[in-house]
């Protein structure tokens, strides 16, 4: 009997280790080519340990949205391809950043395993990064690593396994503000109630941000696509803004609500003591007062009995007398 092949897909922002992780999973076990009608790179390589499971490389990416090449790719092939599983690496210095991508990835109907990578600068820095409270609301598995140091990764690739082994197709739970829930709920009646359940949230959600790609290929009906856009409208006049721009606020009011759940940060150094002159003298509200009682002492100490001694020995001593009387016979 021929053996059950499983592949994972590797996805990230650029620069958050991808390269570093692909090279450590596969070692010397991959193949290069193109992805398909473009030239984007394509990068395959078999899991070390795992010969019936294939790691699959994808261009490196902020979003899934339609806008670039790299994005077009890597979603196609998610939608298309659908791997078991996806390894969704994401910088732990920058976690803001990268879980908008996540956010999304796990909208797909696929287990992800989040990799938070770069856990040995964070751990450096004193940064506290809460794992189990990440993994609780992202709703999917979440590891730490260091692909350049290695640790984590042998753990987090058998995980990846266990998931896309599972054959299981998880539901995404996250949930919209009430207006853009409701919209959604008459797209996935109207225009995806056919595709698989795990499916139906990541087309909808690409219908209400007006996704002309998702549109075409589900091969919508007029009737669809304007009954559709009634939704839409609706949602877009209530919150006054376009669907792709309340998607993405949304979007991040719930990554910064997961920051400020799950990352403790380090004190920084104390302040300089020259940081500490600076932070009083220009306080907002301490600034304009402090200002004038130093004028008033510069004044008190030029006018006064201080300054008249200054002023005469300043005379005798750099014979301002001889350079005064100068100027006045001249
Ligand atoms: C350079 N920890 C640390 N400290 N660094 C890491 C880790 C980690 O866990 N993982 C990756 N890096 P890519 P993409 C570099 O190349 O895999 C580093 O774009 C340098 N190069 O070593 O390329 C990794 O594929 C000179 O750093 O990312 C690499 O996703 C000086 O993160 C960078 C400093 O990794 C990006 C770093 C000439």
């Amino acid at each position: 009997m021929a053996e059950t092949k499983f592949t994972i897909a590797l996805a990230g922002n650029p620069n958050s280790g991808k390269t570093t992780l692909f090279n450590a999973l596969t070692g010397s076990n991959q193949y290069v080519g193109n992805w398909p009608s473009v030239t984007e790179e394509e990068k395959h390589g078999k899991l070390k340990g795992h010969s019936d499971v294939t790691i699959a490389d994808l261009p490196g990416i902020y979003s899934l949205s339609p806008y670039t090449l790299e994005e077009v790719v890597a979603r196609e092939y998610l939608i298309q391809q659908r791997p078991d599983a996806i390894i969704n690496i994401v910088d732990g210095t920058n976690l803001e950043r990268n879980l908008y991508l996540t956010t999304q990835l796990v909208e797909m109907g696929i287990p992800v395993l989040v990799a938070v990578n770069m856990m040995d600068i964070v751990k450096k820095s004193g940064d506290e990064i809460n794992i189990s409270a990440l993994k609780k609301a992202l709703d999917c598995e979440v590891m730490e690593i260091s692909a350049l140091k290695g640790t984590g990764v042998r753990e987090a690739a058998e995980k990846a396994v266990e998931l896309a082994k599972s054959g299981k197709k998880p539901i995404p739970q996250h949930r919209f503000a009430g207006s853009v829930e409701h919209a959604l709920a008459h797209i996935e009646e109207v225009a995806v109630h056919g595709l698989p359940e795990e499916q139906q949230r990541w087309h909808a959600i690409k219908l209400f941000e007006r996704d002309e790609r998702v549109a075409k290929q589900l091969k919508l009906t007029d009737e669809q696509l304007s009954h559709i856009d009634g939704d839409i409208q609706k949602c877009e006049d209530e919150l006054d803004d376009d669907a792709e721009s309340i998607i993405t606020a949304q979007r991040y009011e719930y990554i910064t609500s997961i920051i400020d759940d799950c990352i403790k940060h380090a004190k920084r150094e104390a302040l300089s003591i020259s940081d500490k002159i600076d932070r009083v003298l220009t306080n907002r509200i301490a600034a304009l007062p402090i200002f004038i009682i130093i004028m008033f002492v510069v004044y008190w100490i030029a006018m006064g009995p201080l300054g008249s001694f200054i002023t005469d020995w300043m005379n005798d001593v750099f014979g301002g007398r001889t350079v005064l009387q100068g100027i006045q016979f001249r």
